[in-house]
């Protein structure tokens, strides 16, 4: 597919460096294409150009509404110059061959952002011919160069220049791209115009995701919502999950479902998650599922009142017996027994899900964050240390058991929103301070949390999702009985802590990444 570059049509609203453009492709022996405005800038530069009328046989129309919608230019455009029938039928019908197409399109973002601008004067600025002419040079790029961006000039002229007049299929490629993300937001600008105009309810973004529920409201009663997908996603946080029972889900329960499933990524074993406010208030380990419910359960049995509530094995009869013992909102698990279906139907707010997924979510995805007119994106925080990447830093090396009770309370710690402290014993977190502003509150917390559940503390791990600036966070986890703290390291006074903590004879891990979560 290396075809020369002979043809060009350009048309350009942003006449930016369009000049200097067109004189390097003249100088290369291109025939230059061109619509009103554009050809006039180009001849007023003493350069020649064939006026679009005299290419298509065709007058431009109706305010220029219609300048380049004509099959004549959309066969040069789209044709594939290595089939034989398009070549015969191009031939038949005199089509002359488009390789290069320079566009960018009627300011419509510029036009609806100025304060005073009609509404028909947005109208007219809904380009239709320049995003069609990108689009089909853009699907074409086997054969046909599309060039949306002034910046490109330069580089796009350099390389024919280098290679004969010719532009490679790597770049060809990435021009297609950089013209596919021009239109798609293009086209975004437009649909959140006549969105806004209509206060229709909807997010910024339509074109990236597809609704898949209205929601009756959000975080509040009078705050409208839905939930969204992105738009041809793979899976999702509903994707797998059937409803058995109960009432609608609610915003708040998608959220707390999808930290609920986020968390229960990082276990194999039977495992019970209890979320609260987007917060993890209970996780546990067991022989059974239902052992690490009721473990998970003696966390924080205040908080889990009305918590979704997940596991990662089949909730039977004698798990949904001690369920009905609770209020919870959601339960979730990969399977429910006839037996514990029928139990569970019995309490009609409570609502049932059957997650039939069984991948894991996307590690490439993004994490996306609204801020006042904007987007924070970053990578997601997926994947977790292991052992051999972490610093034994105090004296006392840790037990295998006490391995056991860190990881898993780091794993869980991973989960908890900034500053999060976990206390953990026998698999099972028994405090977690989570949400505050200062790791020493977070600690205060989660061990006054272990007292009011009557957890004793004594042995147990504690994990801190960023490093402790000072002693005084650890010293309250050693005068509570910690025996041994995992955390990222890193601080000014690191050693500081590690010297509070081989003074009291606890054993001490560095991760060496941390895990903020806000
Ligand atoms: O009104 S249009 O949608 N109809 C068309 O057929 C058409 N062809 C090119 N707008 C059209 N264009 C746009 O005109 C181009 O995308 C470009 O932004 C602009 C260039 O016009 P001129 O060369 O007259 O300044």
């Amino acid at each position: 597919g290396e075809v020369r570059v002979q043809r060009a049509l350009l048309s350009v609203s942003d006449k930016t460096g369009v000049v200097e453009f067109a004189r390097g492709l003249a100088e290369l022996g291109v025939e230059l294409i061109s619509t009103g405005g554009t050809a006039a800038a180009l001849r007023e530069a003493g350069l020649e150009v064939r006026a679009i009328d005299d290419f298509t046989g065709f007058p431009e129309m109706m305010d220029g509404r219609v300048k380049t919608l004509h099959p004549k230019l959309y066969a040069g455009v789209l044709a594939l110059r290595d089939n034989a029938q398009h070549m015969a039928t191009a031939a038949e019908h005199d089509i002359e061959f488009v390789d290069l197409v320079c566009v960018n399109l009627y300011p419509f973002e510029a036009t609806a952002r100025r304060r005073g601008a009609t509404e028909h004067e947005i109208i007219e600025n809904i380009d239709i011919g320049g995003p069609t002419m990108i689009r089909a040079a853009a699907k074409n790029y086997p054969f046909t160069a599309v060039v949306v961006n002034p910046a490109s000039y330069d580089a796009v002229l350099q390389e024919l220049r280098d290679a004969g007049g010719k532009l490679s299929l790597g770049t060809r490629e990435s021009l297609a791209a950089e013209a596919f993300s021009t239109t798609a937001r293009y086209d975004s600008a437009i649909s959140r115009w006549f969105v806004e105009k209509q206060d229709d309810f909807a997010p910024l973004m339509l074109t990236a995701y597809e609704k898949v529920t209205d929601l009756s409201y959000g975080e509040n009663p009078h705050q409208r919502a839905a939930y969204y997908a992105d738009a041809g996603a793979r899976m999702h946080v509903l994707s797998m999950v059937r409803q058995l029972g109960g009432k609608e889900l609610s915003f708040n329960n998608v959220l707390d479902l999808n930290a609920a499933r986020l968390l229960m990524q990082e276990f194999e074993l039977p495992a019970c998650v209890i979320i609260k406010h987007n917060n993890p208030c209970g996780v546990a380990v067991g022989g059974s599922v239902v052992e690490a419910y009721h473990a998970a359960f003696a966390c924080d049995p205040l908080s889990a009142f009305g918590g979704v509530i997940a596991v990662n094995r089949a909730v039977d009869q004698q798990f949904a017996e001690a369920l009905l013992k609770q209020f919870c909102e959601v339960i979730i698990a990969p399977h429910f027994t006839q037996e514990a279906l029928q139990l569970l139907s019995s309490k009609p707010n409570m609502r049932i899900l059957e997650d039939d997924e069984r991948r894991k979510a996307n590690i490439a995805e993004r994490d996306l964050k609204r801020v006042m007119g904007g987007l924070l994106v970053q990578d997601r925080d997926m994947g977790l240390e292991d052992r051999t990447e972490m610093e034994v830093v105090t004296d006392r090396k840790p037990t295998e058991a006490e391995w056991g009770e860190m990881l898993f309370a780091w794993k869980v710690c991973k989960h908890v929103r900034s500053n999060a402290i976990v206390l953990s014993n026998d698999l099972a977190s028994v405090g977690i301070g989570a949400g505050q502003m200062s790791r020493v509150d977070s600690v205060r917390l989660a061990i006054e949390k272990a007292g009011i559940a009557g957890s004793p503390l004594l042995g147990a791990a504690m994990a801190s999702d960023a490093f402790f600036p000072f002693p005084d966070g650890p010293q309250l986890g050693i005068d509570a009985g910690v025996a041994a703290i995992i955390q990222p390291g890193g601080s000014k006074r690191d050693h500081e802590v590690v010297e509070a903590a081989d003074a009291a004879g606890i054993a001490m891990v560095f991760t060496h990444r941390r895990h903020f979560k806000h």
